[in-house]
């Protein structure tokens, strides 16, 4: 019988040193691929830009290739254990980098099953993480962005989303990345805020920056950037008026609209004062999420509804009733709001509507109760967490400082020493 190689793989973009690796592989007998499904990328780099059903097409297609398994996660150890190969192939770049506590455990397992790792010199000047950053300096195209935020619901343990205002914001989110515990550590989407994007332009947030300038700042920010971004639309305005905003909102590349069940003069939901604010009808409301689900022309194009019960005092039973509801008119997603300082009651309401029939993934915005920690609200069954203020909060103030201290000394150079260098402002803006 034939010896079976294990040979775990991306291929976000197919190049010639997969088949240099394939090649080598066949060498030793029949080739068996793990492709590693998103969750397994996202658990240490960037969810790929090809989906794995399309991954899965375009490895099928090679000669070299014998047999496709999932590898649905980083730990390569599982499918180890499962398929037992006589050899285990990888590339030597995972010596050092993220990718060493894997590699000794993987030697450790292969021992156990008297196989053998077969290690092959990295291709230099290749690899597919320089080739997605050639593409993706290119320019991402609507329909692909669209899609990526429903598969990092379907592949993450949260999809962390934060609050940008403009372009520059835009490039902070999509640029800043920590190594956490061996994981690269990034935010997966943007929120373009009524709040921080009315503040921005010095309008209070009741709807007087219409949806025309809102999405004009959103296509600022999406010109410059590649990751998903999702629109809080505040009530969604008129019915008659959806399908349109739905079809700009596509055309841009947003992948989700979250509209609240509010009517009447907008207010923002973080006033205490919420006098006046009227909750609208179930009926009405689920008429509106309707609307959007039949609007949309890309199926991944997401309905978020955002629940306003408790903002406006009302309890749990209400809350609950409207998700189920909501649910059932074809919402994707169920934004559960609260200004309380504590996580009392969205997780009253968690705990119940993981009970639903109707259940859908659900939306924290942790504004109020900001000592909540991500794994909390994994835990509490939550996909999404929106930051949704935090950037121009931080902006704000450092700004204002800026201005006191050039009028209190009369000069910029007390300042210097605060800011960042001209030259560092100059290059992180690419001219290319
Ligand atoms: C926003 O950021 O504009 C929101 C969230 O809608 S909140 O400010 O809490 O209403
Ligand atoms: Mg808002």
């Amino acid at each position: 019988m034939k010896k079976k190689i294990y040979v775990p793989l991306a291929i976000d973009v197919l190049h010639s040193a997969h088949i240099n690796l394939l090649k080598k592989a066949s060498k030793y007998g029949y080739v068996i691929v793990g492709l590693l499904t998103d969750k397994a990328i996202s658990e240490y780099k960037q969810i790929p830009m090809l989906s794995y059903q399309e991954r899965f097409k375009i490895v099928s297609g090679l000669k070299l290739v014998n047999q496709i398994v999932e590898q649905d996660h980083w730990d390569y150890t599982i499918n180890i254990k499962k398929y037992k190969p006589d050899y285990f192939l990888h590339g030597d770049d995972w010596k050092n980098g993220i990718q060493k506590t894997l590699r000794k455990k993987v030697i450790k397992t292969l021992k156990n099953i008297k196989s053998k790792l077969i290690e092959i010199p990295y291709t230099k000047n290749i690899s597919s993480s320089e080739i997605k950053l050639k593409i993706e300096k290119a320019g991402i195209n609507s329909e692909n962005r669209i899609s990526v935020l429903k598969r990092l619901i379907n592949s993450k343990p949260i999809v962390k989303v934060l609050e940008s205002h403009n372009s520059l914001t835009g490039l902070i989110i999509e640029n800043t990345k920590l190594v956490k515990n061996k994981y690269i550590n990034e935010f997966d989407a943007m929120w373009s805020s009524s709040l921080t994007d009315s503040a921005t332009k010095g309008k209070p947030d009741n709807s007087s920056v219409d949806f025309s300038s809102r999405i004009i700042s959103l296509n600022d920010m999406l010109d410059v950037t590649t990751k998903p971004l999702i629109f809080d639309a505040d009530n969604g305005g008129q019915i008659e008026h959806i399908s349109y905003l739905i079809r700009s909102l596509e055309r841009s590349g947003v992948s989700a609209i979250i509209m609240e069940d509010k009517i009447g003069l907008k207010k923002n939901s973080l006033f205490l004062n919420q006098k006046g604010a009227k909750q609208d009808s179930i009926s009405s409301f689920s008429k509106k999420i309707k609307k959007v689900v039949n609007s949309r022309k890309n199926s991944d194009f997401l309905a978020i509804a955002r629940i306003e019960s408790f903002i406006l005092n009302k309890g749990v039973k209400d809350a609950l009733k409207r998700a189920n509801a909501y649910s059932k008119a074809g919402a994707d997603a169920i934004l559960i709001h609260s200004k309380e300082k504590n996580t009392k009651q969205i997780f009253s309401f968690a705990k119940e509507f993981k009970k639903s029939k109707y259940f859908k993934p659900m939306v924290a915005v942790p504004s109020t109760y900001s000592n909540v920690r991500e794994k909390e609200l994994i835990k509490n069954g939550f996909k999404i967490v929106i930051y949704a203020n935090h950037l121009l909060r931080a902006a704000y103030p450092a700004m204002e400082n800026a201005v006191k201290s050039i009028l209190i000394n009369g000069r910029s150079y007390e300042l210097e020493r605060k800011i960042i260098p001209i030259s560092k402002i100059i290059n992180l803006i690419k001219n290319d």
